[in-house]
């Protein structure tokens, strides 16, 4: 009788999986399952997250690199109204074509400017709920006198104010400017030191922000 009820035992064990042992495999397939998904939707957030970084951080060095090369054949006497050191956001000024008989013959006067985007007022607040405040635009226009002049958008969604600067009269962030919007320029002679922070609106959190600081030399 023991040889038949060991027999029945071992038969039943080799049949398979007892109740108890297949609700412990079942909790820790579960376990296990939970696990994997959580650590693949962490991941998938945490890569968007970096992609947007990176794309926001490129965005600012794209946009840099693009307006050395435009202001840095400006002549240093046409921004108008000169930055100086103050600075400005909203400037003229007119580049180098070419040359007639030794002397500089100077292009129509161009425009750049931060504008305030379309769809938002400057009062403080998120009008067209994207989640960044009072944003605008940095625009370039060529021949902005001429009879057709056509707006360029350099690039969408620029600060209202440098990163860490406040609307109070101050200088909030410490850089030597008060209220210094999200492009302003700085000119002493023939260098201008270029100030930018462009937003990248994020779902659910907070805005990204990339801050910039470069120089340019002028040639003429
Ligand atoms: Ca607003
Ligand atoms: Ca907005
Ligand atoms: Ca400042």
């Amino acid at each position: 009788m023991k040889r038949m009820a060991l027999f029945h035992h071992v038969a039943r064990a080799k049949a398979g999986f007892s109740l108890v042992e297949l609700l412990v495999t079942s909790s820790l397939m579960c376990m296990l399952l939970g696990s994997v998904g959580y650590i693949s939707q962490r991941g998938g957030s945490a890569s968007r997250q970096a992609q947007s970084e990176l794309g926001v951080t490129s965005r600012a060095h794209q946009l840099c690199t693009r307006l050395a090369r435009e202001l840095e054949a400006a002549g240093s006497g046409t921004l108008m109204p000169a930055p100086g050191l103050v600075g400005n956001s909203n400037f003229t000024f007119q580049v180098v074509d070419g040359f007639a008989a030794g002397a500089p013959q100077w292009s129509p006067s161009s425009r750049l400017a931060f504008v305030l985007d379309a769809s938002e007022t400057e009062n403080g607040l998120d009008d067209d709920g994207d989640s960044l405040v009072d944003e605008g635009n940095l625009v370039l226009t060529r021949d902005h006198l001429g009879a057709n002049p056509k707006p360029i958008v350099l690039c969408k969604n620029v600060a209202a104010y440098l990163e860490g600067e406040l609307p109070n009269g101050g200088d909030d962030n410490g850089n030597g400017l008060s209220d210094e919007r999200g492009f302003t320029v700085v000119q002493n002679g023939g260098l201008l030191t270029l100030f930018l922070t462009v937003e990248e609106p994020m779902p659910e959190q907070a805005p990204l922000r990339s801050t910039l600081k470069t120089t340019i030399f002028l040639r003429n």
